[in-house]
């Protein structure tokens, strides 16, 4: 007889024509899951359907547990099945699976990760997002693509094809930069491959994640950034994490 699969939590996730996890924010809360083995299934909720179905499930914006406030909805959302509870953001609910799944535990703030964190979105986020978001089209449906284009060139204020030409631009401008964070990244790599060492933290499913979506976006802006020495070692490390993608 097969065994009974109860999932403890729902995971709403962002769809993609791979149909497996790309979104970077989704991914750390992904990576929380399978280290901690909790037992999980997925939605995917195409980019149009986010906020819809977001409503639809009592879900209302303002500020959150956390001290956060949401003007917008966005995945991840997880429901937490025993109690019926649900919840928005990926900093939300990565305190909700700690204070409720402590074991193993995954350390969410550290000074060096807060300083890794903060450097890379600056630095990293500014050439992932010139070289990802134009290139994201080719993995999103029809339906999501004109959502994503129009919201996207909304905000940018022209095309996104556009950012093709400033893409060379924005990674030579933070080449050293991505070098630097690359470098506080290795901080204990004598004491094993993660960021504090030998156990994994919030920070290294925050850069696993960021360099697994870049890498179901594109390949190639995936090798780009782990030619810089220290991103790709926490990537293989968090491989095993990574396994459950859907
Ligand atoms: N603060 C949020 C941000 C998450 C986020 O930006 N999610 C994107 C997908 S990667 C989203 O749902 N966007 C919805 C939209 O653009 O309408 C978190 O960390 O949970």
């Amino acid at each position: 007889m097969a065994a009974q699969y109860e999932p403890e939590i729902v995971l709403y996730d962002l769809a993609c024509t791979k149909n497996v996890c790309f979104s970077p924010a989704v991914w750390r809360i992904r990576l929380m899951l399978n280290y901690k083995h909790i037992p999980y299934r997925t939605i995917f909720l195409e980019f149009p359907d986010i906020e819809p179905t977001l409503k639809g499930l009592g879900l209302v914006l303002g500020e959150s547990p956390s001290g956060n406030i949401y003007n917008k909805y966005t995945v991840p959302v997880i429901q937490h099945v025993p109690t019926n509870t649900y919840i928005m953001d990926s900093v939300t609910i990565a305190q909700f699976l700690e204070s409720t799944y402590p074991d193993p535990p995954v350390p969410l703030t550290s000074e060096l990760g807060l300083e890794i964190g903060a450097k890379a979105r600056a630095v990293v986020g500014r050439a992932f997002s010139t070289s990802l978001m134009p290139r994201e089209l080719g993995i999103l449906s029809p339906r999501a693509q004109e959502y994503f284009r129009r919201t996207r060139e909304e905000s940018l204020g022209h095309r996104l094809e556009d950012l093709f030409d400033k893409e060379e631009e924005a990674w030579s401008a933070v080449g050293e930069d991505i070098r630097a964070v690359g470098e506080l990244i290795q901080t204990h790599k004598a004491d094993g491959p993660f960021v504090l060492g030998a156990r994994p933290s919030y920070t290294d499913f925050f850069i696993a994640g960021s360099l697994q979506s870049a890498r179901m976006v594109d390949e190639r802006v995936f090798q780009r950034t782990i030619k810089y020495p220290g991103y790709g070692e926490v990537y293989e490390a968090c491989l095993p994490y990574m396994e459950k993608k859907d």
